[in-house]
């Protein structure tokens, strides 16, 4: 469908305006927050994070699909354009892979200030085994033009956003999307996805923020040009403000974070804690790049000392840490930070943008403890 632009439709509470600067929330985040809900945190847990527990991001409604009459569409600049039925598609190559996806703003509501979107505290993350075929070996089938430069994928959902009328659609390299790690995936956690996470079809871009891995897929393009849609040239954008073009968004930054320790407050989600050892215990990532570090700090990043590592569940996907700690009566701020295999470190402070996109700022627990 034909992409449209649509002025002065829609007026936000938050006016002109898109950032807000205090602890009090817009309806429209609060309506946003409900339907996408995050990962508990208690829940990183889980080598694999149960399908009820991990991270949804929807932009606009969630389909109704149904299976025997969805189709593929692989075409573009290749020889072989094909329609491919959801059999078609399972009776190639399988493949299953634990992938840690996040969502580029994870984090946001730490900054300040904040820019009006999806409030995420830190639960935008999850863990899950997908089972789909690779890509690249469908590519190859399709016969993909060699002035193609980049692929195309469009998802079964439309909407309004920044004043332009869409299909959700995103593009990769050609490059990108021939990495063998690239999937087109039918089932998460060995069930067929639920309507949510994109049934009956959807993309997994391993590395990459979530935004990447295109859900309800109809429609895979090979295209001469860069594709300049609202997904990728407006927004997932590294701006300073709102006239910035900024850099792209692309490959998750390393990030660990801690299981809350002891139990919470309700509304404050304060940890309470009983004085004597405790066993800090969490996950941490970086996308496509390896973690060689955990840190944890008891005195508000004053000093750091080294956690215990566990292998990781996979080669995109989270590694656990743990390290004891000698909880003394008082509060005290609990931080946890990781670095990647390339030396890239979590800041201490916010690596601030316009649109709150890659906050990997150090966790920071509040604990009281008597
Ligand atoms: N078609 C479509 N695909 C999409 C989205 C969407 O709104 N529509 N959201 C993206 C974003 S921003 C993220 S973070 C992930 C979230 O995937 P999940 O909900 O399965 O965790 O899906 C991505 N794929
Ligand atoms: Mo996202």
């Amino acid at each position: 469908m034909i992409n449209e632009r649509v002025e002065g439709l829609f007026h936000a509470v938050g006016g002109g305006d898109r950032m807000a600067s205090t602890d009090m929330f817009h309806r429209e985040e609060v309506q946003l927050a409900s339907r996408n809900r995050g990962m508990p945190l208690e829940a990183l847990k889980y080598n694999i994070t149960p399908a009820g527990m991990h991270y949804l991001l929807i932009h606009f409604d969630i389909p109704y699909l149904d299976a025997d009459t969805w189709n593929l569409e692989v075409g573009g600049l290749v020889a072989n354009p094909v329609s491919l039925s959801l059999d078609d598609i399972k009776s190639r190559q399988s493949v299953t892979m634990p992938v840690t996806m996040e969502c580029a703003g994870n984090g946001r509501t730490l900054l300040e200030p904040r820019s009006i979107s999806q409030p995420w505290g830190l639960e935008a993350i999850g863990t899950a085994e997908w089972t789909g075929t690779p890509l690249g070996p469908m590519l190859e089938d399709a016969g993909v033009d060699p002035s193609a430069v980049e692929i195309l994928f469009t998802g079964q959902d439309r909407g309004v956003q920044g004043n332009e009328i869409q299909d959700y659609q995103r593009s990769l390299t050609l490059e990108d999307a021939s990495r063998d790690e690239v999937m087109l995936v039918y089932e998460m956690n060995g069930q067929p996805l639920q309507p949510q996470h994109g049934f009956p079809m959807r993309l997994i871009v391993p590395g990459w923020y979530g935004m990447t891995s295109v859900k309800w897929l109809t429609k895979i393009e090979a295209i001469s040009e860069h594709f300049d849609g609202f997904q990728m040239d407006q927004t997932y954008r590294y701006k300073q403000d709102a006239d910035d073009p900024g850099e792209p968004v692309d490959l998750i930054r390393v990030r660990a974070l801690m299981i809350p320790p002891g139990i919470p407050d309700f509304l404050t989600r304060t940890r309470l804690l009983d004085a004597g050892p405790v066993a800090l215990e969490g996950r941490a990532w970086a996308g496509r790049l390896g973690v060689d570090r955990v840190e944890v700090s008891a005195n508000n990043g004053e000093s750091w000392d080294d956690a215990s590592l566990e292998e990781p569940v996979g080669k995109y996907a989270w590694r656990a840490w743990s390290r004891d700690w000698d909880a003394t009566p008082g509060n005290h701020i609990l931080s946890v930070r990781a670095t990647d295999s390339k030396g890239n470190i979590q800041p201490t402070d916010q690596p601030w943008n316009y649109q709150g996109m890659g906050n990997n700022m150090v966790h920071r627990v509040n604990v009281v403890v008597r």
